[in-house]
């Protein structure tokens, strides 16, 4: 079983404590920060411009895991300035050339990662299974943090778990993103995800972020 990693997202962090919120997390070695980009097209908001993202790469430690809900990411991937080591997921519903724009990626030096929506069926992304470090299964509908789980997505992380084993690639991870509780977190893992968006229903609830850390791995290994 892959390890388990958590990703806060960083559009639900207190703009006016961000620096703080950083510290906590380098100090608990969060190991990515996920980047929500959104266009107004392809997800109906705005979020995280190319500015924001290259501060907090300059204000942390912490590899960058960008998730593109935006139009044609394969034309403005370079904004982004991808780096060494960081993530960057591309949607099978937006991306025309799915396998040309991850071999892009991957030859920038960065993770490639193919996402799709909950009504997206895995055969979009069966055929790059080669060109991809991950796979992120949206189990929302991408536009807005505080959502209610998809809930067939759950089976279809276990679908996709038990296709990427089977078609020889056990090393291929998959990221969740949306709705990610506590509860919620052990039935993904179960269904064999590894990577984990932490949102509002995680990271960013109330209390102690270090509390809400420990707590995660903990129980969710
Ligand atoms: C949603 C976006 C996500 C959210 C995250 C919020 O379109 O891609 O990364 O920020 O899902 O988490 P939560 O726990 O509020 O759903
Ligand atoms: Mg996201």
């Amino acid at each position: 079983m892959l390890t388990a990693k958590i990703t806060p997202s960083m559009m639900c962090a207190d703009l006016l404590h961000l620096g703080e919120t950083i510290r906590t997390f380098e100090e608990n070695r969060v190991p990515y920060l996920h980047m929500d980009v959104m266009d107004g097209s392809f997800v109906p908001n705005f979020m995280l411009g190319t500015d924001t993202i290259r501060q907090i790469r300059r204000a942390s430690s912490i590899p960058l895991d960008i998730h593109l809900m935006i139009e044609d990411p394969g034309d403005k991937l370079e904004w982004f300035e991808p780096q060494k080591g960081e993530y960057i997921s591309v949607h099978a519903e937006t991306t025309r050339h799915l396998q040309r724009v991850l071999a892009r990626i991957r030859s920038l030096g960065a993770k490639p990662m193919a996402a799709v929506n909950p009504a997206t069926p895995l055969s979009m992304v069966e055929e790059v299974f080669p060109d991809v470090d991950a796979i992120l299964v949206m189990t929302v509908n991408p536009g807005y943090a505080g959502q209610k789980l998809v809930p067939q997505t759950l089976e279809k992380i276990k679908r996709l778990r038990t296709l990427l084993d089977e078609r020889g690639f056990p090393e291929v991870e998959i990221e969740v993103d949306g709705n990610v509780t506590l509860e919620n977190a052990l039935k993904m893992r179960a269904a064999g995800a590894n990577i984990f968006v932490a949102g509002t229903s995680l990271i960013f609830r109330p209390g102690r972020m270090e509390d809400h850390i420990r707590q995660f791995y903990e129980q969710v290994r």
